[in-house]
């Protein structure tokens, strides 16, 4: 990342660093097989879906500008697969952005598929399953990309830890979707436990059913995850959630953090006590070891947003050394911020603002704005999330390949509404009218400037929740989040930052508000964005672009051979 309108002597010391890291590129390679094995992250032993044994699978470690190679073996018997690299932006590889029916056809039992990208920007970032809700069972970890050697970041610190933020069921993942897909509809309820870097810890006297598979002792969960640090020094703390439904708040006892990167953009700093983090954000925070080294601290999530009593908070220990890692803290964990207070979490993301040194020029307008309208609809008795109507599902031909290909019987070709009923709908109302089940796609006009003005509503029980957006392929500006409706016709767009918005990839649209983003369509592909919660974009809490899809280069036929794809391997 290099600082807006460079100076010529900058210029040059771009062109030559940039001839070094292209010199100095390195290629990763990494063999992955992808089973489901045994595992008790909370003490509960369930089937986990597991990278080489592992869940969460191991953090993949590069410097920008290097090339990640990944083969994936599908172990998993009866499951087909695809992995996601989230936030990498996949530029001349749209092919590799890994979501099953989009970008690629499912990796079926047995068969070896190869990732093969570019991380060309440092930052924090993830990786998970892509295939139906199969990021719930545990195919999920990080990415974490520093920046060349000789490049300075606006920060500085000693040593830095990656913390994995998830929330976690004891049912399955077929039990999931399958009640998600019933009627009448079964949701997946709130999660047994909170994990951090895989670990958590559930109370077997607490079910219903005494199980043998429940087991307190068990010694890969009494331990909860540890973070060592020497007092004086700085940290960076590189943290990731991929939870399936919750919202989340973190925080350190005693040690107030600095946030200073999100998504892979570095960010004005500012202090926090607790930082909300969202599925499918990343955010880098700095804290410093300065707190009695006499004894260990918990570090803990929590679920905000929905009414999660039942659920134990997430507990890690930040041990400082000298001290017994063992050695539970002295304390009783917070119970970190009220889960209802919306306000406050509105408020942190306004103040998410790019770091001055860092700002990425805005262009002035759009050329196409989307009002995409969030609802939940019942139809034919099945309960569905719609955008402007239309309620995603998939096609059995990826979009990359029926798109370039010109397969148009492969997916819906009557185009997705730009905007709804913006003056008639009532927000605070449950959608009146039933929504259809469809496959569009939004065509962007390639290099133009499109602005996604994302409206929430109140659900089929009358109340609204959070949806944190996800856009694969770009990074997009975050323009404004506002209470309410959106009005189009009135001076809302003057309110909008254009000054210095973050970049992100992942954007909350907040209870009853609205959430304003712009994006320059100018990475040919076809690209989803949907809603992170797993059970949302299941129930088709998502959309597709496609831009400049004509000038992708030739597709590798490892991403062919399903649906009307079957013959142009
Ligand atoms: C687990 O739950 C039981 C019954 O509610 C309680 O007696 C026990 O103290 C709990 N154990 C822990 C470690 O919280
Ligand atoms: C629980 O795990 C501990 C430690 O592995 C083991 O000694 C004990 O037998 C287990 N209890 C049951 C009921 O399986
Ligand atoms: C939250 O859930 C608990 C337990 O189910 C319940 O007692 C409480 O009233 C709920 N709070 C709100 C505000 O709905
Ligand atoms: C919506 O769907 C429900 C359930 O299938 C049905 O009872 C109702 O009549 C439908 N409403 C409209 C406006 O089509
Ligand atoms: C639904 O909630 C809104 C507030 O969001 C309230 O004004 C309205 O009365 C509620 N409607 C029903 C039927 O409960
Ligand atoms: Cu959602």
């Amino acid at each position: 990342m290099l600082p807006p309108a460079p100076r010529p002597l900058l210029v040059a010391a771009a062109v030559l660093w940039f001839c070094l890291a292209v010199t100095n590129a390195k290629v990763h390679h990494y063999d992955w097989d992808i089973s489901y094995q045994h595992k008790s992250p909370d003490c509960f032993e369930k089937l986990a879906v597991t990278v080489n044994g592992e869940a969460p699978g191991p953090t993949i470690r590069a410097t920008q500008g290097d090339t990640i190679v990944v083969t994936v073996n599908n172990k998993l018997e009866t499951e087909n697969t695809a992995i996601h690299w989230h936030g990498i932006r996949q530029i001349d590889t749209p092919w590799a952005d890994g979501v099953a029916g989009v970008t690629q056809c499912p990796i079926l039992p047995g068969e070896t598929f190869t990732y093969k990208f570019v991380v060309d920007r440092a930052g924090t970032y993830l990786y998970h399953a892509h295939y139906g809700m199969q990021r719930v069972a545990g195919l999920n970890g990080m990415i974490v990309v520093t920046v060349p050697d000789g490049i300075r970041e606006p920060f500085t610190y000693d040593e830095e830890h990656t913390v994995l933020l998830q929330d976690w069921w004891h049912k399955s993942v077929y039990d999931q979707a399958t009640g998600l897909s019933a009627k009448p509809f079964v949701f997946v309820g709130e999660p047994q436990s909170l994990l951090i870097n895989g670990r958590g810890m559930f109370n077997c006297s607490n079910l219903a059913t005494p199980t043998g598979s429940c087991n307190n002792s068990r010694p890969d969960c009494t331990l909860p995850a540890l973070f060592s640090i020497v007092p004086g020094k700085t940290y960076l703390l590189r943290l990731g959630s991929l939870t399936s439904l919750s919202s989340l708040s973190f925080e350190i006892e005693g040690h107030s953090m600095t946030v200073v990167e999100a998504d892979g953009h570095y960010v004005r700093p500012f202090v926090v006590r607790s930082l909300f983090i969202y599925s499918g954000e990343t955010y880098s925070v700095l804290f410093k070891a300065d707190q009695d080294p006499r004894r260990n601290y918990w570090a803990t999530s929590h679920i905000v947003g929905r009414n999660a009593t039942m659920t134990p908070s997430g507990k890690a220990v930040v041990s400082y050394a000298g001290n017994d890692p063992r050695k539970t803290p002295p304390t009783v964990p917070t119970n970190g911020p009220a889960w209802d207070n919306t306000a406050i979490r509105v408020e942190q993301s306004k103040s998410i603002l790019a770091h001055p040194g860092y700002v990425v020029p805005v262009p002035v307008r759009a050329d196409r704005t989307l009002l995409l309208l969030n609802t939940q609809n019942n139809i034919d008795g099945h309960i569905k999330w719609t955008i402007n109507g239309v309620s995603l599902h998939f096609p059995a031909t990826p979009y990359l390949v029926s798109m370039k290909h010109g397969l148009t019987d492969a997916y819906d070709q009557r185009p997705p509404l730009d905007t709804y009923d913006h003056r008639g709908h009532d927000i605070s109302a449950p959608a009146p009218t039933n929504g259809t089940i469809g496959s569009p796609v939004y065509r962007l006009a390639f290099d133009s400037v499109v602005d996604v003005v994302l409206q929430n509503s109140n659900m089929l029980n009358n109340q609204s929740e959070t949806h944190p957006w996800h856009l694969h392929g770009h990074d997009f500006w975050v323009l404004g989040h506002g209470d309410g409706k959106f009005d189009p016709t009135a001076d809302a767009w003057r309110l909008l930052n254009v000054k210095d918005p973050i970049m992100k990839n992942t954007v909350p649209l907040h209870p009853d508000g609205w959430t304003a983003i712009r994006f320059h369509a100018n990475n040919p592909g076809v690209w989803l964005f949907h809603c992170h919660v797993e059970a949302h974009v299941f129930m088709g809490m998502g959309v597709v672009f496609e831009e400049g899809v004509e000038s992708v280069g030739r597709l590798p036929s490892s991403i062919m051979g399903c649906g009307h794809s079957k013959g142009l391997h």
